[in-house]
């Protein structure tokens, strides 16, 4: 652990942690006088200490639409010249999300991804080859920050230029590996077709993008790694706000700076521990964007039974999908995680898809595009996929190598089909 006192410490002990803590934010967004602070005194709280850690269910929610509504900086704590960092996210909607920091956020920020390498076995002295996208996007920096505070020595590749990837790969010989899922499947293959073997490679920590386990096994049968989820958001800090340990049996939230609840989507009640719901985060000792009760959008489900490895930390499970993701065809509501876990777990194609959206009529189509392994598997997956989602797709094979790859960013798994030609040569 990088912080075993704060990671292993008793469930009592961080309780009051975050309750102190608690206070102070709520005293520092009434102070500030935002949106925040303007809806607690709504809300009827006065100070920190009307606050406590099971009130805060009744607390006000924050919001994208807030941060989007006072963009680029209306909603910091902090004087502008206290900012000592940007990041954002370009978003799925387009419209980019930015967020500050300060260089106590920034330290913070460090550690916290610190604390995630060390949950996948990184250690002082490890080889870090991080080729998440360095910029505003908060997957490179941070994890490269976390690198440098850990003691690791980092490499930062970024994303893109496969071939120099691999050749890096071969010639430093690493023990980490961070990237998004889906290039981490992509620089397996590229490892694979250029001969080289990655014997100092143990681990993988990707995040950034929805992965099933079936992509998890993908991954670990074309690179010699565990490979490990990494979760976070540039709204709560960016990577390292839940990693997954060696168990690979959830990701432990970081609940001693975020503090986490899970709740129903579409009532914004609290759900029970094991039951999905969507992830809300306070975070009380960021201190430039500091969020009370954010609602991300994300869906998982919180477990607080203990683990193995020693961490207390609360574990969220996988995310599910995200509230706005989820595919509506004909009724049928998926996640495209699902269709994933259906299309690798039948063993009968390649890791790589797309799924097409055909909206060009009111009835909705929902195409699979994918690369067979062998024969033609297109019956038996129209079967499985109706199985398990109940859902009626359309299954189209593209010849090997075909399928879009991700080379930097993150995957898109979905694209709409609104009219005129279609996303995929060979799409009916
Ligand atoms: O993706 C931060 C990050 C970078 C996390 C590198 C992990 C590794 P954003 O660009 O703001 O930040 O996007 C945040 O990405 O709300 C989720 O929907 C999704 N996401 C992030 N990590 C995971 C994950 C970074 N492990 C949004 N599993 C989040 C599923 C993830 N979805």
């Amino acid at each position: 652990m990088f912080d075993p006192r704060s990671e292993a410490m008793s469930i009592d002990e961080r309780s009051a942690l975050q309750r102190h803590r608690l206070w102070g934010l709520v005293d520092r967004l009434l102070a500030a006088g935002g949106v925040q602070g303007r809806r607690l005194k709504d809300a009827g709280v006065t100070g920190g200490s009307d606050v406590t850690l099971a009130g805060l269910a009744r607390l006000p929610f924050t919001t994208k639409q807030d941060l989007w509504d006072h963009y680029p900086f209306g909603m910091l704590a902090v004087p502008r010249d206290q900012v000592a960092a940007v990041h954002g996210s370009s978003g799925t909607r387009g419209r980019p999300t930015l967020v500050a920091y300060t260089r106590a956020d920034l330290d913070l920020w460090a550690a916290m991804c610190a604390r995630s390498l060390s949950c996948a076995g990184a250690v002082p002295g490890s080889i870090v080859h991080n080729a998440y996208g360095y910029g505003l996007f908060t997957g490179g920096i941070g994890v490269h920050q976390g690198a440098v505070a850990l003691g690791a020595t980092v490499v930062p590749m970024s994303g893109g230029m496969t071939g120099r990837q691999v050749q890096m790969l071969a010639d430093l010989r690493p023990d980490i590996l961070t990237c998004t899922p889906a290039y981490a499947l992509r620089l397996g293959e590229a490892v694979a077709e250029a001969g080289v073997e990655l014997h100092a490679l143990k681990a993988g920590l990707f995040g950034a993008e929805p992965w099933s386990e079936e992509l998890r096994a993908a991954i670990e049968r074309v690179l010699p790694i565990k490979a490990m989820d990494i979760y976070g958001l540039s709204e709560v800090i960016g990577p390292g706000v839940a990693t997954e340990c060696l168990e690979q049996d959830g990701l432990h939230v970081n609940e001693d700076h975020f503090v986490v609840e899970a709740v129903d989507p579409s009532s914004g009640e609290p759900v029970e521990d094991g039951t999905p719901g969507e992830l809300v985060f306070t975070t009380p000792t960021k201190q430039a964007l500091p969020l009370l009760r954010y609602r991300t959008g994300d869906l998982a489900s919180l477990n607080r039974r203990e683990c193995a490895c020693g961490r207390t930390l609360v574990r969220m499970s996988k995310i599910i999908g995200r509230v706005d993701d989820m595919i509506v065809v004909r009724g049928v509501n998926v996640y495209p995680s699902e269709v994933e876990r259906v299309l690798l777990g039948s063993g009968l194609v390649a890791p790589h898809y797309q799924l097409v959206v055909d909206r060009r009529s009111p009835a909705v189509r929902l195409l699979v595009a994918c690369e067979a392994l062998h024969g033609d598997p297109r019956d038996e997956l129209v079967r499985a996929l109706h199985e398990s989602l109940g859902l009626t797709a359309e299954v189209f094979t593209l010849p090997p190598g075909t399928a879009p790859r991700t080379e930097t960013g993150k995957a898109v798994r979905v694209v709409i089909w609104e009219d005129g030609r279609p996303p995929l040569p060979g799409l009916g």
